[in-house]
Order: C-alpha cells, then structure tokens, then sequence
C-alpha cells in the first residue's frame, strides 16, 4: 500500500531547542508522522533528558546532543556525531531563539547583537553541514522558524523583529540556492502562541494579553500543537513543490486590519 504523503518513517528529523515549548509540540508531531526525533539544548543536560523522557511517553525515538547552534566548529561536530550515531539528516528545523523586550534607544548593542547571533546567525550556522550532507544524499527539508515579526513591528521587540524578517529573507535566498539540490527550505510564522516566551504578557487581565484575543479573528491564544500539523506537511514529499515560502500559523491575525474593540 502506498505510504501517506505526510509519512515521515524512516527519516531523522533535527529540530534544534526542541526540549520544550513549540519546538516540542513540532517534534512530538514529526514523531507521531513516524520521524526519529534529534534535539538540542546548549547549556543543559538536565533539560535534554527530561525532554527525551516526554518524546519516549509519546512512544516516539528520541535523541539528544548538547551544543550551541552559534558555535560553528561545535556545530559541525555535533552534525558528524548524530549522522554517524542517529543517521544522516533528513529533515532540519531551526527553531532554537531568544527575544529580549527592550525599546531599541535603551538596548545595548551587545544585546541586540546576540539576539541577531542566535535567531538568525544560529540558522544559517546549523544549516550549511546539515544541508551539505544533504545535497551530497540527493534532497532533504529544512524549516526555519519565523515569526509574525518576520512581518509586523512592535515596540520593544526590535532586535526580535531585525532577526526574524531576516530570517525570512534567509529561507528565500537558501531555497533559491537549493532547490536545484531537492533541497525545500520554507518558514514557519507562528502567531500570538501560548508559551513560556509569552507567558510574562499573557497573564490574564495584562493589557497585551485582551489586545491579542481582540486583535487574532480565531479569539485565542494559540496552542503549541497547533504547529504540528504544519511542520509535518513542510517535512514531508507532500510539500517537495513548496520552497522559500512562510506558512503563517496565526489564527488569521495578519489577514486583517482587526476591529474596533467594542464591536
Ligand atoms: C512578542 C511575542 C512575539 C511572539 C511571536 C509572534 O513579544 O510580541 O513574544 O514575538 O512570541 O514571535 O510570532
């Protein structure tokens, strides 16, 4: 019988910062389409086991390697170890990020420079031997985690939003160079989702929190597992025709214009 276009058994997928929070939720979703899960976590041993334990309770084959998706040289050494110890990479998500919420007069360079180092430097880093060893295999998927910001500002996310548009036009330019390669690079735009990342405007009663329920047609928050579904179709031969796009998960929000909040 035919395999689902959505199949993923037999293919090692790397979702990078996977230990928690939407790079999880994607995980456990290319698990559950059949995928061998690899993570990372750059500081914590402790995190990558306990997050391994969850993918297991899922009955879903997990690994996980500690290194910093900025460290070129480790980078490297980490691709090597898991392609000789797991297989070679099929499917790569870059999702590993930080955001720090500070108005761009008052934010130090350094800090705007590390957000730009690890959201948007760190995908670039971990794709080239990842997709190398791809090309040399014939093909593979890489997907890379954008943002709304990719499209809309907002106060004090500047350093955020300069990462993730960039991030957006990286996808583009690695899909122009890959394609020829069966190499689909595309994006990921989550919306307003219900995470650690948010939590500290998500508290109900916070301004920010009733602005996005009013602001996001669908009236909600979303919920990690929304992704899944998204991650599974960009990682699979259902999408080997679909590169250097971004797929917005949002719950329509940058469909509309939004409505006045009494409405
Ligand atoms: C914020 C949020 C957003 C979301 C997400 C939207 O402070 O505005 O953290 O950045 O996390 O990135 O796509």
């Amino acid at each position: 019988m035919s395999k689902s276009l959505f199949d993923l058994n037999g293919k090692v997928a790397l979702v990078t910062g996977a230990t928690h929070g939407l790079g999880m939720a994607m995980a456990m979703g290319l698990g559950e389409a059949g995928a061998v899960i690899v993570i990372n976590d750059r500081k914590s041993d402790d995190n990558i086991a306990a997050a391994i334990d969850q993918y297991k309770s899922r009955g879903i084959t997990a690994h996980g390697y500690r290194f910093d998706i900025t460290d070129e040289p480790g980078v490297e050494a980490a691709v090597a170890r898991i392609e000789k110890e797991v297989g070679p990479i099929d499917i790569l998500v870059n999702n590993a990020g930080i955001i720090k919420r500070v108005p761009l007069l008052e934010m130090p360079t350094e800090d705007f420079e590390e957000v730009i180092r690890i959201d948007l430097t760190g995908a670039f880093v971990m794709s080239k031997p990842v997709v190398k060893s791809m090309i040399e295999r014939g093909g593979g998927k890489v997907i890379n985690i954008c943002s709304m910001m990719s499209e809309l500002g907002r106060d004090s996310v500047g350093a955020y939003a300069a990462a993730k548009g960039g991030l957006k036009m990286l996808t583009r330019n690695m899909a122009t160079e890959w394609a020829k390669h069966n190499v689909q690079v595309n994006g990921i735009g989550p919306g307003y989702f219900a995470t650690s990342q948010t939590a500290p405007i998500r508290v109900d009663g916070h301004p920010f929190n009733d602005f996005i329920i009013q602001r996001t047609p669908a009236g909600r928050w979303g919920e990690p597992s929304d992704l899944a579904g998204t991650a599974v179709f960009l990682s699979s031969r259902a999408s080997d025709f679909v590169t250097g796009q971004v797929v917005y998960v949002d719950g329509g929000i940058l469909a509309t214009i939004g409505k006045p909040a009494n409405e």
